[in-house]
């Protein structure tokens, strides 16, 4: 069994658990209802903040609902599995849901964020955010009025600890992306690095991504029976 494993995740991952993917090849993703550069651009929230808010307020009501799916809970036990072996898992999830840490992951980088979280945009300050977000509330540590976001990473914009993500992508046995589209970057290019560094590489997903020919070796199904059919072999195995 490789003892550092890089996982990133995205949308497919929490499909099954009720929350929606961005894109898919039938055209029923979020974002052929909405407009991306209406509800997530930072142009987009200083021209409208009422309509971006209320777009991530609706999400943040559904999540509260939503239950974490056996390909989370597969990630959580892959994690204590490594950890056990005195290996480690990265995990890197594009998804601003908190579903891989209610499975029991204990380290999550979030790259795109948190909707759980607000942040000011006068002091910076980040705080657990659970209720909708109004576009006149005050900041509670700096108090500046009308300065609260939702913490997470719009189109232009640049995804978080992307230095620790590049290191775990050096020290990597194996690479492996499950339920991402390979449509946005910098995630759909991790793919490309891990083999520049000779890492194995691996797409779980639903179908192809667009940037499948990238990887060595794919295993095409629903998340939640892909995901822990691989852990087990990978652990028993
Ligand atoms: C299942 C399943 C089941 C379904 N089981 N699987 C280079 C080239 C071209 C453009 C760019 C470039 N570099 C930068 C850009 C611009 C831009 C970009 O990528 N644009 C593209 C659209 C072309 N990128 C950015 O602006 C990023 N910032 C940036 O690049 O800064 C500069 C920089 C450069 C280099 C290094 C460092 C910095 C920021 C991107 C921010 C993305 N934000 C969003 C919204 C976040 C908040 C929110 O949730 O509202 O993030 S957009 C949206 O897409 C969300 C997701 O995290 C992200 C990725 O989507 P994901 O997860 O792949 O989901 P889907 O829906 O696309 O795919 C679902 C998949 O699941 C499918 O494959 C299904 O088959 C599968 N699936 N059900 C398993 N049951």
């Amino acid at each position: 069994m490789p003892k550092h494993i890089f996982v990133l995740t995205g949308a497919g991952v929490s499909a099954e658990s009720g929350l929606g993917t961005f894109r898919d090849k039938h055209g029923e993703g979020i974002w052929a209802r909405f407009d991306p550069m209406k509800l997530a651009t930072p142009e987009a929230f200083a021209r409208d903040p009422q309509t971006v808010l209320a777009f991530y307020d609706a999400r943040r009501r559904n999540l509260v609902n939503a239950k974490p799916n056996a390909a989370h809970f597969a990630l959580a036990r892959l994690e204590r599995a490594l950890a056990a072996r005195g290996g480690g898992l990265t995990l890197v999830t594009q998804n601003i849901d908190d579903l891989h840490e209610r499975a029991g992951s204990k380290e999550v980088i979030h790259m795109h964020g948190e909707l759980f979280k607000a942040r000011c945009l006068e002091c910076g300050s980040v705080r657990p955010w659970f209720d909708d977000l109004e576009p006149s509330h005050a900041c509670p540590d700096c108090g500046s009025p009308g300065s609260l976001r939702p913490h997470v990473v719009w189109f232009g914009e640049m995804p978080l600890r992307m230095d620790d993500i590049e290191d775990a992508l050096r020290r990597a046995d194996l690479f492996v992306a499950i339920g991402t589209s390979g449509a946005v970057y910098p995630a759909a290019a991790f793919v490309a690095e891990a083999r520049a560094y000779g890492v194995p590489t691996c797409e779980i997903n639903l179908e192809a991504a667009e940037n499948a020919y990238c990887f060595d070796e794919a295993r095409y199904g629903s998340a939640s029976e892909t995901v822990p059919a691989w852990v087990e072999e990978l652990v028993e195995g």
